[in-house]
């Protein structure tokens, strides 16, 4: 197929070393005006053998032919990312939508009224030690499912993901996997970059009621907005998370360390959002929000 990946971070570069080993034609869409470039991949089974890939970028000839758009920039970029793009895109394009958080779609929709649009959540796990280095970190499913009806019956796109990097999984409803993940992710992302901590330190004594209110405040609004989950399940895959990525630093730890903007509004304050809209009080995911929020605008006045 041809593919062009939009975003080419740690998760972005991954998917397109690993849709590049299965033969498909990978371009990049990159911020600078290169026509090509070289990155270096560690497997998570040989993380010392460095095998490199190169890979042309920015050609609006092969974006004109792309039949498959992946987009792995942040929750907030992507409106002004995906722009430059439309003037050249088909519209039988397949457009993946993967990011931390919930709140896109509805722009998404907007920019892209004729395209198949479908989101994916991702618990892979890569890291980038140096801009063009990609080290391969951990396993983890892949949700991918339909949110407009010109999407409706490509699971084989779910397949075409799998083969490349496994498991992946087709999903009636994507917005189940979405929030199951938004849970995780106002656990472990507002806390982690407040205490400049990696995932494993949450397991301390010191964090314990703080998550148990997240999950209880995350529980309640997801069983307003239709979800079955309870507090206790929240907890339990939160604390799976904590364990199996204990010595990572979540996203949003990386990019307060490195005073960048953070996805918090798609993550704990559109939680908090969705809770005013059903009249339940959410203050802990509140307080991470606004705490998040201030931290932000100490470098981004
Ligand atoms: O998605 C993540 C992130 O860092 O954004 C988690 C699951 C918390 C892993 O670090």
């Amino acid at each position: 197929m041809n593919i062009t990946l939009l975003g080419a971070g740690a998760i972005g570069a991954l998917w397109a070393i690993k849709l590049t080993q299965q033969r498909h034609n990978v371009q990049l869409w990159t911020r600078n005006a290169e026509t090509k470039a070289t990155l270096h991949f560690n497997e998570l089974t040989t993380p010392t053998t460095t095998n490199s890939y190169s890979f042309s970028c920015n050609s609006p000839d092969d974006l004109a032919a792309c039949e498959l758009l992946i987009v792995t920039v942040k929750a907030f970029q992507v409106t002004t990312a995906l722009t430059p793009l439309l003037p050249y895109l088909n519209t039988d394009c397949v457009v993946v939508i993967m990011h931390n958080g919930i709140g896109t779609q509805s722009q998404i929709q907007q920019l892209l009224p004729h395209n198949p649009i479908i989101y994916a959540t991702t618990s892979q796990a890569a890291f980038k030690p140096t801009p063009t280095t990609i080290q391969h970190t951990g396993l983890g499913q892949t949700s991918l499912g339909a949110i407009n009806d010109y999407a409706q019956y490509l699971s084989h796109i779910a397949a075409l993901f799998g083969a490349a990097l496994a498991p992946t999984q087709w999903q009636a409803n994507i917005y189940q996997p979405l929030w199951q993940k938004l849970a995780i992710n106002c656990a472990i992302n507002p806390l982690t970059a407040i205490h400049q901590c990696c995932n494993g330190d949450l397991a301390r004594p010191c964090y314990q009621s703080q998550l148990d209110g997240i999950c209880l405040e995350v529980a309640q609004v997801m069983t307003a907005e239709g979800f079955t989950t309870t507090q206790q399940q929240l907890r339990h895959q939160v604390d799976n998370v904590i364990k199996a990525t204990a010595s990572n630093y979540s996203s949003m730890n990386r990019d307060i360390f490195h005073h960048r903007l953070t996805e918090i509004d798609y993550i704990n304050g559109y939680l908090v959002q969705q809770a005013q809209r059903h009249n339940i009080d959410t203050p802990i995911n509140y307080q991470l929000w606004q705490a998040i929020k201030h931290m932000e605008s100490l470098d981004h006045a």
